[in-house]
């Protein structure tokens, strides 16, 4: 860019203010470059990215091993349509089947357009699989769930932002309480039921982690019913959480991370965000065959679903993720963040709870859940050069991209504590 088109981070915002639609509230921040866990704002400031773009960035910003797939291919075809065949998708296909351990994959662009495409995967199963009643279909949602802003999407959720004044919604979704497999059962004596669709961990939600058997046994009382289990793992999937995918045990990662883990192989898997490793949209729908082939041809599809770009870029990210034992090292990195907050908790009356599993966790404020102390302390972790994001008012969401190094993570760790214990300083001598 030349000098004449720099702009100030003031500049970009008040253009963003005049010009964008207002469906966000981001930090003051406005960032222009990022490699690997950095990022920097356009005045050259420098900071750590503890977003990692809601969990799309796990491989880091700008991998050259994933940016020169994107140049290499971008130089030779990016788009055919599905009305031909290229000469990426199959390929594509057998490397992502491979991976996952299924055998047949439905390529989408965004996380949404694959949860819309597992619902419709799961209704059109349930006619003409399991026999439910023409237009009679239900699946199952857990409350508080994040799984993306279509209609059918937010149908399923019980946020009142996302879904005031968008109505009307959807038909056929039954919501029970996460984490209760009572509830669950309950729901399962409707045979109209389908399937059931749940994150591993509701990321959105807060980080919560279920407890330590609830995907198996739900698991298992669904295949008792015949429904099928899809598990969305658009944020939890590729590595975040310390293992390859947070609900499967039955997948080709090559470590020993899986086993020993509850062995949950969903019926249909959900992917996106990571997969590209953030360089643009991706996802994808994975299942076996006795499933995925009750869609024929016309029953469903995108233009850009399985673009030779994005198969490259995809096996690029998913190849970065094998090389650089990503899955180990969110598992490691995580237990020593966890181990440093909860010495954090001991010092400071500001955080109550740490929670999460690999490099996706989260810490409680000890405050109301519409006060602005969380919105407050994240200002206050950008000035000190690290990057988070509140949810749901009193919770801060850190996700680091994984190919952190411990050095930087413990760098990370000082950044933290002292911007919180400056919180605690300042709340004494108010007193
Ligand atoms: C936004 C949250 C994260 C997801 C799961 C599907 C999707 C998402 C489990 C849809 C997307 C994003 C969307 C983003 C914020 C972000 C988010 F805070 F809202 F919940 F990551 F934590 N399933 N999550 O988490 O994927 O269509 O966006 O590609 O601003 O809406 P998408």
């Amino acid at each position: 860019m030349s000098e004449k088109q720099k702009m100030t981070s003031q500049e970009a915002i008040g253009m963003e203010e005049k010009y964008g639609a207002q469906n966000y509230h981001p930090l003051p921040v406005v960032l222009s470059r990022g490699e690997g866990v950095y990022v920097w704002d356009v005045e050259g400031k420098k900071y750590y990215d503890f977003l990692s773009a809601y969990s799309a960035v796990n491989q880091g910003h700008c991998h050259p091993k994933i940016i020169g797939a994107l140049k290499d291919q971008a130089e030779r075809l990016t788009l055919t349509s599905r009305a031909f065949y290229n000469d990426m998708l199959g390929r594509y296909e057998k490397y992502l089947s491979e991976f996952f351990g299924f055998n047949k994959v439905l390529p989408m662009n965004t996380g949404a357009e694959a949860v819309e495409t597992a619902i419709k995967l799961a209704r059109k199963w349930g006619y003409e699989k399991k026999g439910i009643h023409a237009n009679k279909a239900k699946v199952i949602v857990c409350q508080n769930n994040f799984h993306g802003r279509t209609i059918t999407i937010i149908s399923a959720s019980n946020d009142p932002v996302a879904t005031e004044n968008f109505g009307p919604f959807t038909p056929g979704i039954i919501s029970i309480r996460y984490n209760d497999l009572n509830a669950l059962s309950e729901a399962l004596e409707d045979e109209n039921v389908a399937a059931f669709l749940v994150e591993p961990i509701q990321g959105e939600a807060g980080v919560y982690v279920p407890d330590e058997d609830y995907l198996r046994e739900a698991y298992q009382i669904c295949k008792e019913n015949n429904v099928l289990f899809i598990s969305d793992e658009v944020q939890t999937g590729i590595a975040r959480t310390g293992r390859l995918l947070a609900s499967c045990g039955n997948c080709s990662c090559t470590d020993k991370l899986c086993s020993g883990v509850p062995e949950v192989k969903p019926d249909i898997l959900i992917l996106g965000k990571a997969l590209s490793g953030g360089v643009f949209p991706v996802s994808a729908v994975l299942a076996n065959e006795d499933i995925m082939d009750v869609i024929r041809p016309g029953n469903h599809g995108s233009t850009f679903g399985g673009n030779p770009l994005a198969c490259a870029v995809a096996m690029a990210a998913l190849e970065v993720v094998k090389e650089e034992k990503l899955a180990e090292r969110a598992d490691y990195l995580g237990k020593i963040f966890r181990e440093e907050m909860n010495k954090l908790i001991q010092k400071s009356q500001w955080v109550k709870v740490v929670r999460g599993r690999g490099l996706l966790n989260a810490i409680v404020i000890n405050d109301t859940e519409d006060s602005s102390t969380a919105w407050d302390i994240c200002v206050a972790l950008k000035e000190n050069g690290l990057l988070a994001k509140p949810t749901h008012g009193n919770i801060i969401r850190f996700a680091p991209p994984l190919v952190m190094t411990e050095e930087q993570l413990y760098e990370c760790i000082g950044i933290i504590n002292k911007t919180i214990l400056e919180f605690d300083a300042q709340y004494a001598e108010e007193r």
